[in-house]
């Protein structure tokens, strides 16, 4: 169990995304992120574990880009590969899901295209019983001014992972603050802090998934 774990942090690291992709050479044949995920799973290893291990492989080749030992394309191929994984823990993170307890408006700010741990943040809010509408990445102001128009109530929730996109989460916070008082707002990535937040005028922080939910679950939904 323990090595397949070990496989799952290997695969996400190197971008390894099943037994047929070629890439990388030196894994060609191999079984990838796709398949270890499956076995893992199947020999009982739960959910948690084998995301621990996919943000430890993303740590590792996260780590490696900041020393240019890698580049955009194996950053691009990491991600894959943990998407990979990811569709084999999403019916983990929606199971239990009864009737929704509110609406929760979720985005990747303008000019930040990175979507993983906003999905995830959206498969657990959705576990957690909130319907989600994600607006995917490089989500514009008027976007989610838009959305909060045609979802009266909602909860809105910002991701940004650059800090150069942190100034553009700081403006979307502030338009909804002036246009719509009363939406509650939370931010989370990982440049942000309770700090950022705090300052930019966000309601919330949430450093992870569960502390999103955590959060949503303890307001409830808007009268
Ligand atoms: Co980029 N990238 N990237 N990247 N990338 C980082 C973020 C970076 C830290 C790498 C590094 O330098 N070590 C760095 C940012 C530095 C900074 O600003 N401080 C960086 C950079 C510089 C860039 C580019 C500028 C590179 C370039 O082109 N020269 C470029 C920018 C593109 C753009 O967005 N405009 C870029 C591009 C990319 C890819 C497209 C290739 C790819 C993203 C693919 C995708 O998302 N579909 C990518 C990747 C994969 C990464 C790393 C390696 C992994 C990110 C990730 O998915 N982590 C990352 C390095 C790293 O993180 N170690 C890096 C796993 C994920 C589960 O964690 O996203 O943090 P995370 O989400 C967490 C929490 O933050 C939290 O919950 C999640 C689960 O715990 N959370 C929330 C997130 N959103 C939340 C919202 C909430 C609450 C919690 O409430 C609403």
């Amino acid at each position: 169990m323990n090595e397949l774990i070990a496989k799952i942090s290997l695969c996400i690291e190197r971008g390894k995304v099943n037994q047929l992709s070629p890439y990388p050479k030196d894994m060609k044949g191999q079984d990838g992120a796709d398949e270890c995920a499956r076995q893992a799973l199947a020999a009982g290893a739960g959910p948690e574990a084998i995301l621990q291990a996919c943000n430890d492989g993303m740590q590792h080749i996260g780590a490696k880009f900041s020393r240019n030992e890698a580049f955009v394309p194996e950053l691009l191929m990491a991600a894959k590969a943990m998407n990979a994984v990811m569709a084999h823990l999403k019916p983990f993170f929606l199971a239990g899901t009864v009737k929704p307890k509110g609406r929760f408006v979720l985005g990747t700010v303008a000019g930040d295209l990175h979507d993983i741990g906003k999905n995830l943040v959206s498969m657990v809010v959705a576990g957690n019983g909130w319907e989600v509408i994600d607006l995917g990445v490089d989500v514009k102001t008027a976007r989610f001014l838009d959305a909060i128009r045609t979802h009266p109530g909602c909860r809105v929730g910002l991701s940004a992972l650059l800090t150069t996109t942190m100034g553009n989460m700081a403006a979307t916070v502030q338009a909804i603050k002036s246009q719509f008082p009363t939406t509650v707002v939370l931010v989370g990535g990982a440049p942000l802090s309770r700090e950022a937040a705090v300052q930019m005028g966000a309601d919330g922080y949430a450093p992870d998934p569960q502390g999103a939910a955590a959060f949503l679950n303890q307001l409830g939904a808007a009268a």
